[in-house]
């Protein structure tokens, strides 16, 4: 769509055309030359009948005979014969030899048709993203510029900050190195069973951690660790590994960072190994609907449901979070497959009966997306980035994805019409997110994973308000107003619930009744797993609303992450087994998500509000910035 728009040097915009007009053109001169060659053999034979060796003129009307040289006439045939033989012979000749030469010319312009092509679409990337060329590609990391450049405490803070970025990678590289996570406390890369392990490859050595630095790194400007987490990404990491990952974690940690590191660096080799793990895991959506299963083996690329997930279905938040990244991918690339996977897993989606006002369920049965297969909603787990993905896609096609943006002003308004969203009764009255099972609200629970929907509605709400669905204009000034007072209420609870911790640091889920809220009841609740949802909704509100009080509760954050999960003999951190203790038991587990997202949110919050400006940048659900597009 953008094509006509574009506005490209001439002669890129003709490469293309220019090139299938020769093929044609030298197809045209063979076909040419053949008719040519042969016309004059038709002149020579009454009848206009082709003469083929060894056949004379059928004198009796009986076919084909044998010519009698003893007689003229058919000597004179047999002559007449020979000739012809013989010039059919050197146009069989002269044509083979053309059509050879129009063969191998068509290849060569094959080949460089794909170039061109290839070119046309770094072009097309290059003018569709000048401003992040310039800014981000161009100048090296700025992290002590802008506007608090002046301001002390700010500055010190982000020193901090990178301090403990730099204590976190390093103790990864120094123990862990080429695995997915570290064992912080142990000293020693986490193995299968630990963390996400199971969800990437298990034992598998993808390097999950390094992929996941890359930008927090650059962007902090510890540029000799990136330089070292680049180097072996590029040259070391290797997808083709007898590995069963999942095709989420994948795309959201892997290629969200790779694509993220291209856009730093400018390093093509960064998108050619995007490329190929993306080719590594498009076998997973080979369904009747396009809808993918979640898991797949790198190597064989042999796909497989969840265990543990109904029979037959994927979940909704892993089948709904691609679009960001797989389109990115095919417009880089010039490829349209990736980024027609995903659209086909986003339709098969759609087609799904949706129990709740409009919200969508949890699992969707790749063979029948069309049949209701669990009565389940969440914004939590199991459905939170199926929403944000709306949202972000919206914006980094710069509006240009309508669908995405009516899709999402549905869902908007089924989050907060169907049930999902409540208000506490006890005094504090806090709006929360709870799931709803069987059209019933489950428990008054919310997971710390949802949320990341304060930051998600306040993103809504500061969105252009060019969205119009269906000749409606829904983002009327009223909605944009609510949203925004949705996203401080809810941000406003979960820090409620790091306020009501021993700690300072916020349970995996907390609860709502009569005599409790925003606290968690059972005791695999009370754990902090290093998650990066609430200081992700603190980043937006801050960079939206300037209210200092989201650096007031960020900075509390960051105080109690060393104070209480720093462990000083690796330098790494730990996850708490539980927050309402005040020397609470740490688990022996570094996510790879603490370095591309928790400390990269804290970090961006202490940085100046145009570094990685909203404008210009999304982050995708693992925090890896991807470009807005500017056409
Ligand atoms: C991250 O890997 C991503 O944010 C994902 O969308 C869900 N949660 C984890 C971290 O909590």
């Amino acid at each position: 769509a953008g094509c006509a728009k574009m506005r490209l040097p001439s002669a890129s915009r003709q490469a293309i055309p220019l090139s299938r007009l020769a093929l044609v053109t030298v197809l045209c001169i063979s076909l040419l030359s053949l008719i040519l060659s042969i016309a004059p053999l038709h002149s020579q034979h009454p009848g206009g009948r082709l003469h083929f060796p060894g056949e004379i003129s059928d004198r009796h009307g009986l076919g084909p005979i044998e010519p009698d040289p003893h007689l003229l006439s058919d000597r004179a045939a047999i002559f007449a014969g020979a000739e012809a033989d013989h010039r059919l012979a050197l146009a069989t000749a002269r044509l083979r030899r053309r059509l050879m030469s129009a063969a191998a010319e068509a290849g060569a312009l094959r080949v460089n048709a794909q170039t061109s092509q290839a070119a046309f679409s770094r072009l097309l990337a290059a003018a569709r993203y000048p401003a992040v060329f310039r800014s981000a590609a161009l100048s090296p990391p700025g992290p002590d510029t802008g506007a608090d450049l002046n301001n002390a405490t700010v500055r010190s803070m982000r020193r901090r900050l990178r301090a403990m970025l730099r204590s976190a990678w390093r103790a990864y590289w120094r123990y862990a190195r080429g695995a997915n996570e570290l064992r912080p406390i142990g000293g020693a890369p986490a193995g299968p069973g630990a963390g996400d392990a199971d969800l990437l490859g298990g034992a598998a050595r993808l390097g999950a951690s390094a992929i996941d630095s890359l930008d927090s790194l650059w962007m902090a400007g510890l540029t000799e660790e990136f330089s070292a987490a680049a180097e072996w990404t590029l040259n070391e990491l290797s997808f083709d590994q007898d590995a069963t990952v999942s095709v989420f974690e994948m795309n959201i940690r892997f290629l969200g960072g790779l694509l993220s590191a291209y856009f730093l660096t400018g390093d093509r080799r960064f998108v050619a190994k995007a490329t190929g793990l993306a080719s590594r895991l498009l076998p997973a959506f080979a369904t009747p609907s396009g809808l993918l299963r979640s898991l797949v083996n790198l190597r064989t690329g042999a796909a497989a449901d969840h265990p543990w997930a109904p029979f037959g279905c994927s979940v909704l938040a892993e089948a709904g979070s691609l679009q960001l990244e797989f389109s990115l991918l095919s417009e880089l690339t010039g490829d349209r497959v990736y980024a027609d996977a995903a659209r086909r897993a986003r339709h098969a989606i759609g087609m799904a009966p949706r129990p709740y006002g409009g919200l969508y369920p949890n699992f969707v049965h790749s063979g029948r997306p069309d049949k209701l297969a669990v009565q389940e909603a969440s914004l939590g787990s199991l459905g939170d980035s199926f929403y944000e993905y709306l949202l972000k896609e919206w914006l980094r096609t710069n509006g240009t994805d309508t669908e995405s943006c009516r899709l999402f002003l549905d869902a908007a308004r089924a989050i907060e019409h169907g049930g999902l969203l409540r208000r506490s009764t006890g005094s504090g009255k806090f709006l929360y997110l709870a799931p709803l099972k069987d059209g019933r609200p489950v428990d008054n629970r919310m997971e710390h994973l949802a949320c990341f929907a304060g930051g998600l509605f306040a993103l809504a709400a500061n969105a252009t308000p060019s969205c119009a669905a269906g000749g409606r204009q829904l983002d009327s000034e009223r909605t944009r107003r609510r949203w925004l007072s949705i996203g401080v209420e809810l941000t406003r609870t979960c820090r409620e619930a790091y306020r009501r911790s021993a700690v300072g640091l916020g349970p995996e889920a907390f609860e709502f009744d009569n005599n409790v809220e925003a606290v968690a009841i059972r005791p695999e609740d009370k754990t902090h797993m290093l998650r990066p949802e609430t200081v992700e909704s603190y980043f937006h509100l801050w960079r939206i609303t300037g209210d200092q009080r989201y650096r007031d509760w960020a900075w509390e954050t960051v105080e109690a992450l060393e104070r209480y999960s720093r462990i000083v003999s690796t330098g790494g951190f730990a996850i708490l087994s539980d927050v309402y203790s005040a020397r609470p038991p740490v688990g022996d587990l570094q996510p790879s998500y603490f370095l591309a997202e928790t400390l990269k949110y804290l970090y961006l919050i202490f940085s100046d509000r145009d570094y990685f400006s909203s404008a210009q940048w999304v982050f995708n659900t693992e925090g890896h910035p991807l470009p807005v597009r500017q056409t």
